[in-house]
């Protein structure tokens, strides 16, 4: 059965990859499903309508069958454990690459949103100046965690996996704020899951909603 995401109709970032269904898209790439997508306008977003697939009103969602999902990380999740290719066979190792997936959503993405909400929502207030350099310490301080861990190693934990899909998709967010460059290894990480094909066929899938031109696979 065909899978329904929603997506948004005009996404704040005009199609940079941001937007979490980018991350939906890209696993559903990496396991070679086909899906389609239903774009969502701001207001609709807040109707009884998108609520009843949301209770936040968000997206991303996914719809299959009658099983609906919200929240990337589960949506992710479900579709590694459903199609070969996000997770790995042995049980440990699974255990460790779901436990990425949780760090990514859990530990890494909060200051980084943070950061976002720092710079893009608060400039004007007159103790941004004094919070600005707190938040980006506490980026700082989880990319110098995260960036001694993975050391010289392509991926997490041996081949990639959801939990380096996930990494990569939050890392991805900090990219206009030039810190994720303090940390080498980390900026190499993030350009070898771009470099995926599967990144790449669902970024463009991504950005043609928003420039008009069609999917390259059509
Ligand atoms: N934790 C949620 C966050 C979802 C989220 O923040 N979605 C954003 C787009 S990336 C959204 O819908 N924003 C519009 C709003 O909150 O009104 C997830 O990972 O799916």
């Amino acid at each position: 059965m065909t899978p329904t995401i929603t997506a948004f109709e005009r996404s704040p970032d005009g199609g940079k990859g941001l937007a979490r269904d980018m991350r939906v898209r890209w696993a559903l790439e990496e396991v070679g499903q086909p899906y389609e997508v239903r774009l969502v306008s701001f207001g609709a977003l807040k109707e009884p309508a998108h609520r009843a697939l949301h209770p936040f009103g968000q997206i991303p969602t996914y719809e299959e069958g009658d099983l609906v999902l919200f929240e990337s990380g589960a949506i992710v999740f479900h579709i590694a454990e459903h199609h070969a290719g996000l997770l790995p066979d042995d049980a440990k190792a699974r255990a460790r690459a779901i436990t990425w997936m949780f760090a990514a959503l859990n530990t890494v993405e909060p200051p980084i949103v943070d950061l976002g909400i720092a710079r893009l929502l608060e400039g004007e207030k007159p103790w941004s100046n004094e919070r600005l350099p707190l938040v980006e310490d506490r980026v700082r301080d989880r990319l110098a965690q995260l960036s001694g861990r993975l050391g010289d190693a392509d991926w997490l934990d041996g081949a990639f996996s959801a939990g380096d899909l996930m990494m990569v998709s939050v890392l991805l967010r900090l990219r206009l704020s030039g810190i994720l460059d303090e940390y080498p290894n980390l900026a190499a990480y993030v350009a070898r899951g771009e470099a995926r094909p599967a990144y790449k066929r669902a970024f463009d899938a991504q950005l043609s909603v928003y420039t008009g031109k069609p999917r390259p696979a059509d």
